[in-house]
């Protein structure tokens, strides 16, 4: 497998899951700054020029998540995501999809500079994010993990949110939801992709 891979993207999630699952890969860093993924050979492999991309013999899937619940399904073994017949399928398509729906348009908002964005978008973005947050915050409670009992691709996608939002202050006195990033990054394949 390739993982076409920039550090400090949406790249690490997948090369999360990578991890997690204890396939070999092959990294392939596109540098965004020198403009790589614009170029002709990258476009056939994600035509809309974003990381990442995952090629996995004749198959090529982009988007993050999507190239995550590939990777689950691919070794289904390993328990990842719920079987298709289980009750938990249902939370896990709706914590899953929730994530780029809600969460990262909030998360994003909130980290524009002011100018770019009215103060009133900043704080109806920081509301919609601490909707969120306490949301996930009861869930957690029963938890420990998004799905109950096991860690899952829920974790690794929540968890990556998660910690972007706390790199830009939205976990402040979020105590809860800060230790499930914690322990998650704790995890020796999370080290291995953050070294953190
Ligand atoms: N929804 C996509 C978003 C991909 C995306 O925005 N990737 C960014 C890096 S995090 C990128 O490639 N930016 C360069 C560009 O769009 O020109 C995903 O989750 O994969």
């Amino acid at each position: 497998m390739k993982l076409y891979f920039t550090p400090r993207t949406r790249s690490t999630r997948p090369r999360w899951m990578l991890e997690e699952l204890g396939i070999p890969y092959e990294v392939v860093t596109v540098d965004l700054d020198a403009k790589e993924h614009r170029e002709p050979s990258y476009l056939r492999i994600h035509p809309l020029g974003q990381v990442p991309a995952l090629v996995d013999g004749d198959v090529t899937v982009f988007e993050s998540i999507a190239i995550c619940m590939y990777l689950a399904d691919r070794c289904s073994e390993r328990g990842l995501a719920p079987p298709a017949s289980s009750p938990l399928r249902a939370p896990y398509y709706q914590w899953l999809l929730l994530c780029p729906s809600m969460i990262e348009p909030a998360i994003s908002r909130w980290s524009q500079h002011s100018g770019e964005v009215t103060e009133a978008e900043r704080e109806k973005a920081r509301t919609r994010f601490a909707d969120v947050a306490e949301l996930f915050t009861r869930v957690l409670a029963v938890g420990p993990y998004m799905l109950g009992d096991s860690f899952s691709t829920v974790d690794v996608i929540v968890g990556s949110n998660l910690r972007w939002a706390r790199s830009v202050g939205l976990l402040e006195g979020r105590d809860a939801l800060s230790g499930y990033v914690d322990r998650l990054l704790a995890r020796p394949a999370a080290r291995r992709v953050f070294g953190d």
